[in-house]
């Protein structure tokens, strides 16, 4: 028996190294492509509202991004969303919360069957989120930091009037701090949990907390990470944010404070969570049964906390 939550992603060393993004597609005004078609040469797929469907599940921090954007920019009729169930069975990502535990539109009982539709040699996680084109039933995408940052990109002649704007004209700043934040932060608790040696996870540890404590600085003067104006780089903190004393802090050992013992991060995340298009797409409940019912190496008895009591985050 493994140690490991999961085998194939853990180094010799104990260290978590996660899985690379198996389908790549993009969905592009760029395409070549007519209307119904598939990808062109470039692999770009022809932008067409009602074609595409999100597959997420509310507990899964890099689907709750996409969820996000796609509400902040008015996409909903544009891009239609698919949630599974927060419990993966032994055969993963499950449609059980439709009737007939069939998704209404792809008609699949299992996201596997979308993947395995795509490429039958697949043998790697089956991961939301997932782009699914509804027109051949094939997996457009599963490449998580690039499905939100088309939504503002590509998507934008079917963006609501007021969408804001949540990639600046001058990206380097804003690349940069994703780029850490990805590191230490939104994977940095998973390479905390999911580390197989104490050094692994006490590097892990370490790195999170440092940039947990530059980034309580950094808000120090500011609202949002780059000033006074909300983008993409928000919206990737806050789905760490408001999962992290509910299951980071517990779970995956990320225990040298709570969210709420730093104070501006804590305030920043509130107001975040405030505005619309956050608090309202948050499910705490499937968001603690998915991690304490799921990794069964990390949590054997599969005992949910009750806690922590999430009236904290409407003061
Ligand atoms: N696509 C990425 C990130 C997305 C991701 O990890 N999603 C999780 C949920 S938060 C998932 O779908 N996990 C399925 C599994 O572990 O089998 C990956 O391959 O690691």
């Amino acid at each position: 028996m493994t140690r490991a939550q999961f085998a194939k992603e853990s180094a010799s060393t104990g260290e978590w190294k996660r899985q690379g993004n198996r389908f790549t597609g993009r969905i592009s005004p760029e395409s070549a492509s007519v209307s119904g078609a598939g990808p062109d040469e470039d692999g770009l797929w022809p932008v067409e509202p009602g074609r595409y469907r999100l597959v997420v599940s509310l507990a899964c921090p890099w689907a709750h991004r996409s969820v996000i954007v796609r509400k902040l920019l008015g996409l909903e009729d544009a891009i239609s969303l698919a949630i599974v169930d927060p419990i993966r069975d032994e055969q993963g990502w499950r449609f059980t919360l439709d009737p007939g535990g069939q998704d209404p539109v792809l008609g699949i009982s299992y996201l596997s069957e979308a993947y395995l539709g795509t490429d039958p040699e697949y043998a790697g996680r089956v991961t939301v989120p997932a782009i699914v084109d509804t027109v051949t039933g094939l997996v457009v995408t599963n490449d998580y930091p690039q499905i939100t940052l088309d939504l503002s990109t590509e998507w934008k002649a079917f963006h609501k009037p007021d969408a804001p704007q949540l990639i600046p004209a001058e990206r380097a700043e804003m690349d940069a701090l994703i780029a850490d934040i990805y590191t230490d932060v939104n994977n940095g608790v998973y390479r905390c949990g999911f580390a197989t040696s104490q050094e692994a996870y006490e590097q892990a540890y370490d790195a999170l907390f440092a940039r947990l404590d530059e980034l309580e600085q950094r808000l120090a003067d500011r609202e949002y990470l780059l000033g006074d104006t909300l983008s993409e780089v928000d919206i990737r903190l806050f789905t760490t944010l408001v999962r992290f004393d509910a299951v980071y802090h517990g779970h995956f050992k990320c225990n040298r404070v709570k969210l709420t013992e730093l104070p501006n991060l804590w305030a920043y995340a509130r107001r975040l969570y405030q505005l619309p298009g956050f608090g309202e797409t948050v499910d705490f409940d499937q968001i603690k049964r998915h991690y304490y019912l799921t990794h069964d190496q990390i949590n054997p008895t599969g005992i949910v906390p009750k806690g922590p009591d999430p009236r904290v985050w409407e003061s």
